[in-house]
């Protein structure tokens, strides 16, 4: 008798059941989550086959590490920077360079030199590519000594780490910058990226009737003491998926200009022996207003934290 639910008395039973504190805010969102999918089970007429191919889709998704490949496909990586833009411009420090998503591609400890370095370990590949410029503050002032790790695809739109095939940390440094704020590193123009295929991301694509393609991009971390971790991307111009980001992450201020043919003198020690492509960007930090804001986290470790 006390057993025997309504869907609304059962929804009711699962959001408000519990018999130690727990946490609240945990609890909140759990309970609106659990409620908005009931609805749509109801209002959508959701099928039990329906249902359980979801669940083992879910089930499969976490098994290929791919969780952060759909959370940006599905917007929630964007939306969570465009509430932080929002809020930066209430609380009025919306200055310096835009910020644009992580991704789920990032790797800590990659190795470290000072001012600069090759990505490429001296195998040449593709477009040669020499970015360099200064971290600077709010004022325009050098920041000596701001961390730069950089991060971007192979020759084939895969990252290290991710892929079997490449070296560990391959086409990720870290360069420090030096005492007036520089940093430069050589590599080549990287393709743009394509979710794997035959992956349960790549499944559910198929069945949105989506692509699953980044245009060419470089991620940064900027990170300095007293200044706010800086986490961005920066775009080739060209590319056919500059507006038609799968991970709707490309921003209009982070579109560099290609400097092609730029002549070898100045760039030696950098290896390179005929004119190349240069790519001049300078990363403008805000303040830190709390120590947490300067911390340079990668995001997975941000939520166990
Ligand atoms: C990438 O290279 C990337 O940058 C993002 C955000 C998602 C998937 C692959
Ligand atoms: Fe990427």
């Amino acid at each position: 008798m006390g057993n025997e639910f309504t869907a609304a008395e059962l929804l009711a039973r699962v959001n408000d059941s519990h018999s130690a504190a727990g946490d609240e805010r945990v609890r909140t969102i759990t309970a609106r989550i659990v409620s908005d999918l009931f609805r749509t089970i109801e209002e959508l007429d959701v099928s039990a086959n329906e249902f359980w191919a979801a669940a083992d889709w879910l089930a499969r998704l976490g098994a290929s590490g791919q969780v952060g490949l759909i959370t940006a496909g599905l917007g929630f990586d964007r939306l969570l920077d465009i509430r932080a833009d929002e809020a930066d411009r209430r609380a009025g420090r919306a200055a310096g360079t835009p910020r644009a998503i992580e991704g789920p591609l990032y790797v800590a400890g990659a190795p470290l030199s000072k001012y600069e370095t090759r990505l490429d370990e001296g195998q040449p590949r593709g477009e040669v590519l020499v970015m360099e410029g200064r971290v600077l503050d709010e004022h325009g002032r050098a920041v000596a000594g701001a961390m730069v790790d950089v991060w971007h695809a192979n020759e084939n739109g895969r990252y290290s780490h991710f892929d079997p095939e490449q070296a560990e940390y391959a086409l990720r440094r870290r360069i420090q910058t030096d005492a007036q704020g520089r940093y430069r590193f050589r590599s080549f123009i990287p393709p743009g990226y394509a979710i794997p295929p035959g992956s349960p991301t790549a499944e559910l694509f198929e069945a949105l009737g989506r692509h699953g393609h980044r245009p060419a991009h470089i991620h940064f971390l900027v990170a300095a003491s007293g200044q706010r971790l800086l986490t961005t991307q920066i775009n080739i111009p060209g590319d056919t998926f500059l507006d038609d980001d799968f991970a709707f992450a490309t921003r209009d201020g982070l579109v560099v200009s290609l400097e092609p043919g730029t002549p070898v003198s100045g760039y030696e020690s950098l290896g390179v022996t005929r004119p190349f492509t240069r790519v001049r960007f300078d990363f403008v930090l805000q303040p830190a207003l709390t120590e947490d804001e300067s911390k340079p986290l990668a995001r997975m470790a941000r939520v166990t934290a």
